[in-house]
């Protein structure tokens, strides 16, 4: 049995050869017990202290409503804390084993549900990793720093990978809104009108949530469990405590650590063709979504194409 030094805060979990596989062929594996109160203790406090914004939806009554609220600037990638979690001899190891590819810590973001939110829809990492090539490899370790699960919601449901994944629809979704970008705009309203009816916001179809829906997996989590999953995986947020009787004060706050490949590259032509799409999605009355973000723009100082690795904002992790 592996023992954990008392200044640690990441357990040395052990990684056997059936997670490895589980990850390799689904996509996500759940962490049991990777983190120390020591760590959550630091990222409660990390969450409390960087400014929210809210993330507004649609209804369809057509009205706007708060899904979550959601801190989307690089949370804590400076902070020693951060490091002393990444860099521990017992994170890089459980990484490293799980995890062929060598990786970059790029981005913390927290996600925090109040009763009632629903969170977000079915979506997989496509504005989250706007920021680098549509096909380079990313991943994220969501940690939950409250107990979550099917009972109280507010968790995380997933599809694993070999059941449905967004590794071939990222290519179809770069293609189309590089089309889009190059549009005369008569055309542009045009194009829009057809992938909205295709798709929701987060590219979508009613058939694909159908079948995200009839496999998903929402597993249960405890503080100190993670749930490492990569870019392709499909999931959604499991809705919070909708009972008119819970307490409006409860919180469920969620830190996630976004991981690209040390390989990746800065995607300045996919960021402004997503949020051309986003802004004409607006304009013509549709859903909204992405919330009123203010801060610092991570990752200002890279070019289109320019490694990543070489941004102040990033961890060299691996
Ligand atoms: O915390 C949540 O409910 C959603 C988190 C999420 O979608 C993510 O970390 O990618």
């Amino acid at each position: 049995m592996p023992t954990t030094p008392s200044s640690s805060w990441v357990n040395d979990i052990a990684v056997t050869p059936e997670l490895r596989e589980v990850l390799a062929r689904t996509g996500v594996v759940k962490l049991e017990g990777v983190l120390r109160p020591e760590a959550l203790a630091f990222l409660h406090e990390l969450c409390a202290t960087e400014g929210p914004a809210e993330v507004m939806a649609t209804t369809r009554e057509g009205g706007e409503r708060k899904v979550m609220t959601s801190r989307a600037a690089n949370v804590g990638n400076k902070h020693p804390g951060i490091a002393q979690i990444v860099r521990s001899p017992q994170f890089l190891r459980i990484i490293a084993d799980l995890v062929p590819e060598p990786l970059l810590f790029a981005k913390g973001m927290v996600f925090e549900l109040t009763p009632g939110d629903t969170g977000y829809q079915w979506h997989f990492g496509v504005k989250a990793f706007q920021f680098i090539q549509p096909t380079d490899l990313a991943y994220s370790l969501w940690i939950p720093l409250h107990e979550v699960g099917p009972r109280t919601g507010g968790g995380v449901a997933y599809v694993p990978a070999d059941i449905w994944s967004g590794r071939e629809r990222i290519k179809l979704v770069a293609h189309q809104l590089a089309k889009l970008a190059a549009a005369a705009p008569s055309e542009a309203s045009k194009l829009v009108d057809a992938m909205a009816a295709e798709y929701s916001l987060s590219f979508v179809s009613a058939y694909e949530r159908e079948l995200l829906h009839t496999a998903r997996i929402e597993p249960s989590f405890v503080p100190g469990d993670a749930l490492l999953f990569s870019r392709w995986v499909w999931h959604c947020s499991s809705s919070f405590l909708s009972n008119p009787a819970d307490d409006p004060q409860l919180r469920r706050v969620a830190y996630t650590m976004r991981f690209v490949d040390a390989r990746a590259r800065m995607s300045r032509t996919f960021i402004h063709d997503l949020n051309f799409y986003y802004e004409l999605r607006k304009q013509g009355g549709q859903t909204s979504s992405g919330g009123r973000r203010g801060g610092p723009r991570p990752f200002a100082e890279l070019a289109d194409g320019e490694l990543l690795s070489r941004s102040s904002d990033c961890l060299p992790v691996f």
